[in-house]
């Protein structure tokens, strides 16, 4: 029987578990112990109960690791490498992994060094954690995976069907590249604002944050075309305000991590762009000035 390791109990991690475990073992892996029963709120309100197996790095024993058959990481960006060098180990050399970060930093770099198939998957999935015992399943998005070195498009359609199946619909991509630098995108002209002025997303729409974000957008246009992504249909800038509509009264995650004092994604989210823009001589000055002040942020 196949056993799926969640590495990272976020609200990410912690869906994924919950909606896998009705089909198949699950194990949970996280730096400090929670509880095995655990609870999904699904967006229709349904309660549902699952018993997973969890651990910490250094209590997950090597046969259970041993056994898994996919790793899903879903820890933040700045955290997945160190999170996985701690229980590597123990993994089979030739483990998949999922790579569920955003930005563009983690997944080339480990498509490049892990020994194993590597996926990369981007969601709109919508949760948020109910204390140590759940995850509320907050609204229904989309997930899309795929991998960027082109040798494992049948892992990625059989993944796709499993979550799908577990009732988080994903499409297998063969432009996972593409998809995360959109993703990339929308995150960079939203999350270093809304993180810096702690305001709402719906607020960048007007002043003075407006001219703001389309200075980002010129910046990100730019360095885009530079990197060969093809704009989505729309343009750069009609994608960006059409995410900050949809989720005008979403506290960004950056801004969460900044108020609850933990670091942010601005290295994997800003950092890409900027090494771009220098690899194509860009001058990036915004996103240079959002980079430089979310490092030095307490
Ligand atoms: O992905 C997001 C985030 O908060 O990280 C956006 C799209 C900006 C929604 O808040």
């Amino acid at each position: 029987m196949s056993l799926s390791l969640i590495l990272g109990p976020g609200a990410l991690g912690r869906l994924l578990a919950l909606r896998l475990a009705a089909a198949r073992p699950v194990a949970l892996i996280g730096r400090r112990p929670l509880p095995g029963r655990q609870t999904l709120t699904t967006p229709e309100g349904e309660r549902r109960q699952a018993t997973l197996r969890c651990w910490t790095p250094t209590s997950l024993p090597a046969a259970t690791a041993r056994e898994a058959t996919t790793l899903h990481l879903t820890t933040k960006a700045y955290a997945a490498e160190a999170a996985l060098a701690a229980v590597a180990d123990r993994l089979r050399p030739d483990t998949p992994l999922v790579l569920w970060q955003n930005g563009y930093a983690t997944q080339p770099r480990l498509t490049e060094r892990w020994p194993g198939p590597v996926l990369c998957a981007t969601t709109t999935e919508g949760a948020y954690l109910d204390g140590d015992h759940g995850v509320v399943h907050a609204g229904h998005g989309r997930t899309l995976i795929g991998d960027l070195d082109g040798r494992h498009g049948s892992l990625a359609e059989r993944l796709a069907d499993r979550l799908t199946a577990a009732g988080l619909p994903a499409t297998p991509v063969a432009d996972i590249r593409v998809r995360l630098w959109h993703k990339l995108a929308v995150n960079a002209a939203i999350n270093p604002l809304v993180a810096r002025f702690g305001i709402r997303n719906g607020q960048l729409r007007d002043r003075p944050f407006r001219p703001m974000v389309e200075d980002i957008v010129a910046e990100v246009a730019a360095v885009m075309a530079a990197e060969g992504i093809p704009p989505p249909e729309d343009g750069w800038a009609a994608l960006v305000w059409s995410v900050v509509s949809a989720t005008a009264n979403n506290r960004a995650s950056m801004l969460q991590d900044v108020r609850a004092g933990r670091p942010t994604e601005h290295d994997a989210i800003l950092g890409p762009l900027i090494a771009a823009g220098r690899r194509h001589g860009l001058a990036t000055p915004a996103l240079a000035a959002l980079y430089r002040r979310l490092e030095s942020a307490p």
